[in-house]
């Protein structure tokens, strides 16, 4: 069984947050130190430390992250300039809390990706 992190508690509403959006399949917020104009992470509020422990029966939660996040880049006002959706795994990835989420940059020219 998973560890659960801080995103846990956030989802269940017993720490706060600048929730966005929740339905019963994932839970939008705006990120703590945001590294754009708008960077807000979509989770699934199932506990899947990273996407190597993705299954088939997630795949409607990841559909979900996806349709969710391109609502609030609607909402932000920044669908039409565009914006980034960013999953990492594990150390290499550089992933830092092991619930997986997708980061929504936006805002600004993100120029092209680094790695
Ligand atoms: P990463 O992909 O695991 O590296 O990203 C984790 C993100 O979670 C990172 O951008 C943090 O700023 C963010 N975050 C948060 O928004 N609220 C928290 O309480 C914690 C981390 I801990």
């Amino acid at each position: 069984m998973a560890e659960e992190t801080i995103f846990s508690k956030i989802i269940r509403k017993e720490i706060p947050a600048d929730v966005l959006y929740q339905d019963e399949l994932v839970t939008a917020f705006r990120d703590i130190n945001p590294r754009a104009p708008v960077h807000i992470l979509v989770v699934p509020n199932k506990l899947i430390p990273t996407t190597n422990d993705v299954d088939t029966d997630d795949e409607l939660a990841l559909g979900r992250m996806i349709t969710v996040a391109k609502k609030l880049a609607a909402d932000e006002g920044i669908a039409e300039d565009g914006y980034r959706l960013i999953m990492n795994c594990n150390q290499h990835g550089g992933q830092e809390v092991y619930h997986i989420h997708m980061h929504l940059v936006g805002g600004r020219a993100l120029g092209p990706m680094v790695v």
